[in-house]
């Protein structure tokens, strides 16, 4: 991490740029590139790199005690943010979009449930399928299992909704998808999933989520089912 002593050549160079994003090229640090991408506002990524234990850095820690990423620092407020719903919440409510005042009850339920279940379940499913195969087949199996039936319920969701909260696409369908982009990882067959599928394709073709999604890896795109 570069960023929270810069010399003062660097600090004019994103000084205009209120919003600093801290974070990695993974589905948490993607929610935020793709919100600040589609509320239109200027920003600065600061990487952090986890396989070298930066989010350890006692500077980082002032910033999330718990180590993780992402992080925002709202510069103009002076505001730092951690935890990914969190972030999405207030960016959303400092930009009026996308966190709509009479659909919050809808939407803080998919938001949570893509907090506390989607996504470390998909998670648990990266460390045991794709990242550690063969070293626990109850762990496999337990992850596998419960991740299909993740994409069954998403699916189930959307044959009757066209986004996760209701007929507008708000930050749950912002925080879900990026996991949902892993799904060459998740070897469920997205494809088989036609309302999941719907949604995915629709979300995946927007400009700003184009932009978002290859924050960090230029012309990275979201995976085809
Ligand atoms: N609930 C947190 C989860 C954040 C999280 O797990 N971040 C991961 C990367 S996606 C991380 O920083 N891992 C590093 C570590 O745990 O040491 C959020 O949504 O912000």
């Amino acid at each position: 991490m570069n960023s929270l002593h810069h010399p003062k050549q660097l600090r004019t160079a994103w000084a205009s740029k209120v919003i600093e994003l801290f974070a990695a090229n993974t589905p948490n640090g993607k929610k935020v590139s793709i919100m600040l991408e589609e509320i239109g506002y200027d920003y600065k990524v600061t990487k952090i790199d986890l396989d070298k234990g930066e989010q350890f850095n006692s500077d980082f820690k002032k910033l999330n005690p718990l180590s993780k990423i992402p992080v925002i620092i709202d510069h103009k407020k002076n505001e730092t943010i951690f935890e990914s719903g969190a972030i999405l919440i207030y960016l959303g409510e400092i930009s009026g979009k996308f966190y709509n005042t009479d659909d919050r009850l809808q939407i803080n339920q998919w938001l949570m449930a893509q907090m506390g279940y989607i996504g470390p379940m998909l998670g648990q499913h990266h460390q045991f399928h794709h990242y550690n195969s063969g070293k626990s087949k109850f762990g496999e199996d337990r992850y596998f299992k419960i991740s299909k039936k993740i994409y069954q319920q998403l699916d189930e969701r959307l044959a009757i909704s066209k986004f996760l909260s209701g007929n507008s696409y708000t930050i749950a369908d912002i925080a879900t998808f990026p996991w949902i982009a892993r799904h060459e990882w998740h070897d469920i067959g997205l494809s088989n999933f036609k309302n999941l599928t719907r949604w995915y394709n629709e979300i995946s073709s927007r400009d700003a989520v184009k932009k978002g999604f290859s924050f960090m890896k230029e012309n990275e795109l979201p995976p085809k089912p």
